[in-house]
């Protein structure tokens, strides 16, 4: 017997037990014990229900991801639940935690489900670039119809354990917290009524009801815009499709392939990178895993504007109380109309109760004092972004804070160290950067500064987790990683359409590789204004800053969105960005007065510029320590910036176009365009010389 999977017999119950820490994944020591135990239960005599449960914090949660990519080792999933189904005694799951993927795949290959009330199950695959490999989109169908197979298994959503006893997924629920006593219970129960073995792949109703129906190809044309570029969730209609139109094992074959083609796809591997690499971040290289944590029971936040705002309803949410402070009554009362809009337009959405509203409300209190930050744990400045007013700000927090308790910048881009040097406490000053708008984007850019203590470092990523954000650690520099490569990006753009592109041309190329919007339409949701102030900062310190179109735009008032024209115009109150020939006529003019003969330019060079030059700005972020891992600037891109994570990441597609294009392009650039943003990266040119790349770091 494996150490992993155990058989007992309770009675005239034979228990399999599954012990495969953290998650029970189905790794292969847990299959080949899953094939041994229930042989052997078939072969106990004694036994007359087999119940399967699972130990720790979860049913099994899935197959082993860590095995992806490696030859598989028999015995596969199907061979071990086609055991569990054609066992001559009846079988029974018992569900706790979170069944998903696999692990409720197997579930649906026993013939009786029971479920904690608290418990979740879900077939998330699509989310892995991937389908339910298993059996799942023929057997979940079986049970539930077509519809709900389908929003299932197209979204990944998980569903709990009431919603699954309605749909026929579990037969019973139980409200205790103990999965094998409620099983051994409801295996008896089996037993003195002498239930027979139900297999799922009998089951026939729910198939005949949704036979021929149009529902496939309407959930096709739904996901022509739900699920934009991605390959794996069309591939989900196609299987589950097959169970409406083909006998069970010809259905099973056809999964099979299709499983194949998704595994296959870069997608699966950009999605698989990316589901790691959001888990690693929060494993700091250098900072110990035992590091002490601060209690941040308690928080402060300067600023009521809309990253105050956003960045106050992330603590309410999780319950713990903000004071925030403004320098006038009327920016307050501003600021606290926005949360509770916010608040309001959730609720209406159902994500949110009315309660859950005022209780949130309740914990945001608002003052014109520094004096209420006195016995705060943490503040976080999220005022105007100038070096000047944020010293002075933190001079007042050093002699108003109390000892210990951390006084963080939200600043997107300014020094750091230059901040801390207006307190006494350097080492309790950090930058923690949240992505407009602060409530809704994942990424929280935790910006560490050079005296910044391991236990300030340790608490900010702790806070991340407590506010359900992805932290990510990076080093001080202007930008820190995600502004510092975008600005980059932002340059380029910029000059392709001084030099002959189009604006929508260049965001066309930027949204077909994946991106949820260009970078145009991007400044013109930021403000065109923000980054003409940077730029206009940049000038009066005597930074040679080339002139530009955009500049132009800002001085005639088209600052984007909030004024309905920027770079593109937005009509009656829509937010979607139209092409407005006055912006031509500007770049025209712009061009003229340059001296600049524009020239046709290809969607390649597009790409090359935009992209390659981020991708030899990460890698330099890399030389110079900003970030530890090519996987942490992956990740500051995919939940700061919406990259697209079926491409798992800048630095993980770089890799997939291979560094060798990309540092010949580089090269290229150089030598036409110059500039220090062009000049070719040593690590990219040392990986290059090695064979090497990112992912070998
Ligand atoms: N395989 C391997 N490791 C896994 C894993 C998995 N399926 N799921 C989680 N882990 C690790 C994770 O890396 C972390 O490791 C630890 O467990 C805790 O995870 C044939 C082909 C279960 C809801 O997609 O959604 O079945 O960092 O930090 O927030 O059709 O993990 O501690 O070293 O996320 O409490 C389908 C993916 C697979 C489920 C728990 N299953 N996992 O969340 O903890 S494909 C999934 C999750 C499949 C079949 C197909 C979540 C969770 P470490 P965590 P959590």
């Amino acid at each position: 017997m494996s150490e992993v999977v155990t058989y007992s017999r309770e009675g005239a119950i034979g228990v399999i037990t599954v012990n495969y820490p953290p998650v029970n994944a189905l790794g292969h020591a847990v299959r080949s014990g899953l094939l041994a135990a229930v042989e052997q239960g078939q072969a106990d005599g004694e036994a007359q229900v087999l119940l399967l449960v699972c130990e720790g914090r979860t049913f099994m949660a899935g197959a082993d991801i860590r095995e992806f990519g490696k030859p598989m080792q028999e015995p596969g999933l199907p061979q071990v639940i086609d055991a569990f189904e054609n066992c001559r005694k009846p079988v029974v799951a018992a569900i706790h935690g979170t069944a998903l993927g696999g692990g409720l795949e197997t579930a649906l290959g026993c013939h009786y489900r029971i479920a904690l009330t608290s418990a979740k199950v879900g077939l998330p695959e699509v989310k892995l670039g991937l389908l339910p490999g298993a059996g799942g989109t023929q057997r979940l169908p079986r049970l539930t119809g077509a519809q709900k197979a389908l929003e299932m298994i197209t979204t990944g959503d998980f569903v709990a354990a009431p919603q699954a006893l309605e749909l026929g997924i579990v037969d019973a629920l139980d409200d205790g917290k103990d999965a094998k006593a409620a099983g051994l219970a409801f295996a008896q129960s089996i037993a003195d009524e002498g239930k027979p073995v139900r297999r799922v792949r009998d089951l026939t109703d729910k198939v005949e009801a949704d036979k021929g129906s149009a529902i496939f190809d309407q959930f096709r044309a739904g996901l022509q815009k739900k699920a934009r570029g991605l390959f794996s969730p069309f591939k989900c209609v196609d299987a589950v499709e097959a169970a409406f139109n083909l006998p069970f094992d010809d259905g099973m074959t056809r999964e099979r392939e299709l499983f194949m083609e998704c595994m296959e796809s870069p997608q699966r591997a950009g999605l698989i990178h990316a589901f790691f690499s959001e888990r690693e971040v929060s494993k700091v290289p250098g900072l110990a895993a035992d590091t002490p944590v601060r209690d941040v029971k308690s928080v402060g936040i300067i600023g009521a504007g809309t990253m105050g705002g956003g960045i106050a309803m992330n603590f309410a949410n999780v319950g713990i109380p903000v004071t925030i402070v403004e320098v006038q009554q009327e920016a307050l009362d501003r600021g606290l109309a926005i949360i509770r809009r916010n608040y309001e337009n959730s609720a209406k959405k159902g994500r949110v109760t009315q309660a859950q509203v005022e209780e949130r409300m309740a914990l945001i209190k608002t003052s014109l004092s520094y004096d209420d930050f006195k016995d705060v744990d943490l503040v976080i400045e999220a005022v105007f972004e100038n070096m000047a007013i944020k010293k002075e700000i933190f001079a007042k927090l050093d002699e108003v804070c109390k000892p210990g308790a951390i006084l963080a910048s939200n600043t997107s881009t300014l020094d750091i160290d230059e901040i801390a040097s207006a307190t006494k406490r350097p080492e309790d000053v950090v930058g923690m950067h949240f992505f407009s708008p602060a409530n809704v984007m994942k990424l929280l850019e935790n910006v560490r500064g050079s005296k910044t203590s391991d236990e300030v470092k340790a608490t900010v990523m702790a806070v991340a987790k407590t506010i359900k954000k992805v932290g990510v650690l990076v080093g001080n520099c202007h930008g820190f990683v995600g502004n510092r490569m975008l600005h980059k990006r932002g340059a380029e753009a910029m000059a392709l359409v001084n030099e002959g592109a189009t604006p929508q041309q260049v965001d066309k190329v930027l949204t077909d590789l994946g991106y949820p919007m260009g970078q145009f339409a991007m400044s013109d949701l930021a403000g065109i204004d923000v980054g003409y102030r940077i730029r206009e900062e940049r000038r009066k310190a005597g930074e040679d800053v080339e002139a530009s179109w955009m500049d132009k735009l800002a001085e005639q008032g088209r600052l984007g969105q909030k004024t309905q024209a920027g770079v593109y115009k937005y009509e009656d109150g829509s937010r979607a960005p139209v092409v407005d020939p006055a912006v031509d006529q500007i770049i025209a003019d712009f061009r003229t007065e340059q001296g600049i003969t524009p020239r046709e330019i290809s969607d390649q060079e597009i790409l090359e510029r935009c992209m390659y030059v981020m991708i030899n700005e990460g890698a330099k972020i890399l030389e110079e320590g900003i970030a530890d891992r090519a996987l942490d600037i992956d990740v500051v891109w995919i939940y700061g910036y919406g990259f697209p994570a079926y491409r798992g990441g800048p630095m993980f597609w770089a890799d997939q176009v291979g560094l060798d294009t990309i540092l010949s392009a580089v090269k290229k650039y150089h030598d036409s365009i110059g500039g220090e943003q062009w000049q070719p990266s040593a690590l990219l040119d040392k990986l290059v010389n090695e064979g090497k790349a990112f992912g070998d770091l």
